[in-house]
């Protein structure tokens, strides 16, 4: 017996014909199939597109929102001084600020004046619809960390580790929509060292924490006695003229936290957040502190009438702020003392800021004093601002005791 050759042409060939063509329907299709997938892979480049097309949640994937480029501080500061680089903007036409304008507190989104490139920066509105709420806790958080002073920071290479922040210091997350936006606010003055350490440390640890969140640095003018509660109140309304920011965090600019976990957010009660400091033995120095770094909602804020603005010198402003805060109903909240560990910048008491001797006599009258002292009498006069690449930086003359 010998085998014919059953499959090639005649009557006998037409099902070899027949799985013939549906090979080459099936490669074809194949091919089809791989050309749309490259042309999606080379045109989109970014998945987080997919699911919006196919109604699919988008599950956060770390690595896609800047986790890798941004980076965990490893200690290791480059070695090179730098002068800070130049600012991308000047204003440099003094501007009343204060009381004067009430209403620039209540307007909910971006507005005139100071910040106006800021807003322009973050993310297309197209895209921000589409993408998802970032989740309760941040899944780019680390814990703990290395924190340590001892080598000099260049901006500059601060600046390129962090290529996600905009002009101004202004960061959005990319991959979701964050509830909170945050104001940080440094009061200062002739700190630049220390500042320098605070944006090397502080831009990567808020972008873990997907914060929407722009860096402000209130800079008083004049060599009068400091005032730190003043400026804070000038950087709340400044910042609020930038953006809509529902949530202001004020820093010292000498310290830095240890855990990430410590999120650089409101609450629904005030935050108080250096609450663990290495100066203190990582506790609390007493129960009511509220000094250092603490975290205030707009509408916790406004409920106070803000700071006191007639604390002259070093001292008590942080506790009249306390009692402001129980004067009104309210409770603070704090992370755990492990959570909470954080680091100060060891360095001499500053000229001009000198222990305030009125400080126990005004802590003592709080209650009726606040009516009448806070965010309705602030009166100040913006001097200056520089949109620096990490942060920006409000001068101000904010006059002197009276
Ligand atoms: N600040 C300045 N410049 C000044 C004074 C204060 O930038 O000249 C800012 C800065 O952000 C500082 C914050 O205000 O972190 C609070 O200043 P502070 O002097 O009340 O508190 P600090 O913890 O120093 O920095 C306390 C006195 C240190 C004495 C140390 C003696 N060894
Ligand atoms: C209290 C001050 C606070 C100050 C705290 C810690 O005594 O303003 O010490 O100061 N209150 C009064 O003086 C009434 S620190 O050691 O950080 O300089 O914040």
């Amino acid at each position: 017996m010998r085998f014919r050759e059953p499959l090639l042409g005649g009557t006998a060939a037409m099902p070899g014909a027949s799985l013939q063509r549906a090979c080459r329907l099936l490669v074809a299709v194949c091919a089809l199939h791989l050309g749309v997938t490259l042309v999606y892979y080379l045109v989109g480049r970014d998945l987080s597109r997919l699911p919006q097309l196919v109604g699919v949640p988008t599950p956060l994937q770390g690595s896609s929102n800047g986790a890798a480029a941004i980076g965990q501080p490893s200690g290791e500061l480059q070695p090179r001084e730098a002068a800070p680089p130049p600012p991308s903007r000047t204003s440099s036409k003094p501007r009343l600020g204060g009381a004067s304008n009430p209403d620039a507190d209540s307007r909910p989104g971006p507005g005139p004046g100071l910040g106006s490139n800021l807003t322009s920066a973050p993310v297309p509105p197209a895209t921000a619809l589409s993408l998802p709420a970032c989740p309760e806790e941040s899944p780019l958080l680390v814990g703990p960390m290395l924190i340590e002073f001892n080598k000099a920071v260049d901006l500059k290479l601060v600046e390129e580790q962090n290529p996600k922040v905009k002009v101004g210091g202004r960061y959005t997350p990319k991959d979701c929509i964050s509830p909170h936006k945050v104001a940080i606010i440094i009061p200062f003055r002739n700190r630049q060292e220390h500042l320098k350490y605070w944006l090397y440390y502080l831009h990567p640890i808020l972008q873990r924490q997907q914060l929407d969140y722009g860096i402000y640095v209130i800079n008083q003018a004049g060599e009068s006695m400091f005032n730190r509660a003043k400026l804070l109140n000038v950087g709340f309304k400044e910042a609020l003229k930038d953006y809509g920011y529902n949530c202001f965090v004020f820093s010292d600019v000498d310290l830095i936290p240890m855990n990430d976990h410590n999120t650089y957010r409101c609450f629904s009660q005030p935050r108080h957040i250096s609450v663990a400091m290495d100066k203190f033995g990582f506790s609390l120095p007493y129960v009511q502190y509220f000094g250092g770094v603490s975290a205030l909602s707009k509408q916790q804020f406004l409920t106070i009438n803000g700071f006191p603005n007639n604390y002259w010198g070093w001292g008590g402003e942080d506790d009249d702020i306390f009692n402001r805060l129980a004067f009104k109903g309210m409770s603070v909240s704090r992370p755990s003392a492990v959570i909470g560990k954080c680091r100060m910048i060891r360095h001499s008491r500053d000229k001009k800021n000198e222990p305030n001797p009125q400080r126990f006599d005004r802590i003592a009258h709080t209650k009726e004093t606040m009516l009448s002292d806070g965010l309705n009498t602030l009166t100040y006069l913006v001097l200056d601002v520089q949109r620096y690449p990490l942060y920006t930086k409000i001068t101000v003359d904010i006059g002197t005791p009276s």
